[in-house]
């Protein structure tokens, strides 16, 4: 056996201790398999979980006007299998799973272990069929080619956005953590297709309280009404919608980042995050695109001094240096149209290559309130990370008495809430 070097050992050591210093989170599972399941490490020790949130965001992520009846076969709760005691935190990573229900109905076809044709034959001929039919837009073509996978299936099953019912999980704890240090985070829909609502850039965190009478997820009632006829419109049409979702996450305290790296910067963490939701394809900082057309003159908010730095104006929308400036954060991110269309584009099979229409199944006409409800919480994990980093603590109360300290040390007079 080859010695070991002395090296090998510190550095093991080191991505332990890591990891209990930052936060990460990994999920497992797949569309229509047992359930989705989530580990997050490096929650401190002491957090209250609202089971009530936890359970009304996983509601909220499956709700929204477009969405397929795959919704209502599914009623997403998560069971806490580790990290959890009594309703908190114990210090350990974290795990859940969300069980899909909807896995009893295909049976052998979703089995981890190896089936026979008798077993396959029993479940409806459509759900065991081999997918050779990729869909223009989807992770279809490039995933089998990645991994050399037969079946279209082996990939639209990990692929699919039913992975972010464990990421909304794992935000919920995350906006745990952010409320013991008073920041709370946001999504809602300021575009679907053409329709979108005019921009405010003085909503509150109260202004999101109507959300829960609204269809799509958009604060104006009345665009929201024709976000949903836009909507009804494109389904007659058998097509799909995109639009762009708005995340604000109120009371950061400035700070929180840092200025270079990638893995430090939190502007570039909060843009990979919203990246890494399925199906998106462009995000925004503040009036990033905007601001690209101005002067600096036009662009910067001033500073001013009442009992601590402030600004009237937010266009960086809370991001500076790659740090929160204070000012409440603002990421704007862009959807996509859901490739699965009931009239189908063109394609060519995996098998004869020859032309055909790509796989129709069952699917949403758009998912975007809930691509809001999937952003907030994969900002508030970035949130969290950060706050855990500046402010550390293996117990909640340490990480709020170092907020706190801090807090009193730096002359910054936050915006109302
Ligand atoms: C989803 C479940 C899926 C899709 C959707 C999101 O269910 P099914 O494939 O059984 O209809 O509705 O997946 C996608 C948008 C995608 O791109 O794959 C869910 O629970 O969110």
């Amino acid at each position: 056996m080859r010695a070991r070097s002395q090296a090998e050992p510190k550095a093991a050591c080191r991505d332990t201790l890591w990891e209990q210093m930052t936060l990460s989170f990994v999920t497992s599972g797949q569309s229509h398999g047992p359930g989705i399941v989530a580990i997050l490490s490096g929650l401190p020790a002491g957090i209250h979980v609202d089971r009530d949130r936890l359970q009304r965001d996983l509601a909220r992520r499956q709700a929204g006007y477009g969405r397929s009846p795959r919704q209502s076969i599914e009623t997403d709760e998560a069971t806490i299998l580790g990290g959890m005691r009594h309703g908190r935190t114990i210090g350990g990573p974290v795990s859940l799973i969300v069980e899909n229900r909807d896995h009893a109905n295909w049976g052998a076809a979703q089995s981890a272990w190896a089936v026979t044709e008798e077993e396959l034959a029993e479940v409806a001929a459509r759900r065991t069929r081999t997918v050779v039919v990729p869909r223009p837009g989807h992770a279809d073509l490039s995933g089998v080619m990645k991994y050399e996978l037969p079946d279209v299936r082996d990939v639209l099953e990990r692929a699919s956005a039913r992975e972010t019912s464990a990421r909304v999980a794992v935000g919920a704890m995350c906006k745990d953590l952010l409320d013991a240090i008073g920041i709370s985070v946001h999504g809602h829909v300021v575009r679907v297709g053409s329709v979108a609502t005019a921009p405010n850039a003085a909503l509150t965190a109260k202004d999101f309280d109507v959300l829960s009478d609204r269809q799509v997820g958009c604060i104006d009632a009345d665009t929201d009404a024709k976000m949903v006829a836009e909507i009804e419109q494109a389904k007659k049409d058998q097509d799909t919608l995109g639009g762009i979702i708005e995340v604000r996450a109120f009371g950061c305290p400035p700070g929180l980042g840092s200025y270079a790296s990638e893995e430090l910067r939190l502007d570039a963490r909060i843009a990979g995050a919203a990246l890494s939701i399925q199906a998106m394809k462009a995000v925004e900082i503040g009036e990033g695109w905007e601001n690209a057309t101005l002067r600096g003159s036009k662009v910067h908010d001033e500073l001013h001094y009442d009992n601590g730095y402030r600004r009237e104006t937010n266009r960086a929308g809370g991001l500076e240096g790659g740090m929160t400036n204070g000012e409440p954060v603002i990421v704007r991110i862009a959807m996509k149209p859901l490739p699965t269309l009931m009239k189908p584009l063109k394609t060519a099979t995996l098998d004869t290559h020859e032309p055909a229409e790509a796989l129709v199944e069952r699917s949403d006409t758009t998912a975007i309130w809930a691509a809001a409800v999937v952003a907030e919480a994969v900002i508030a994990f970035e949130l969290a990370r950060a706050a855990k980093e500046k402010f550390g603590g293996d117990a909640i109360g340490d990480l709020v008495a170092a907020h706190q300290h801090y807090l009193s040390r730096i002359p910054w007079s936050p915006a109302a809430p």
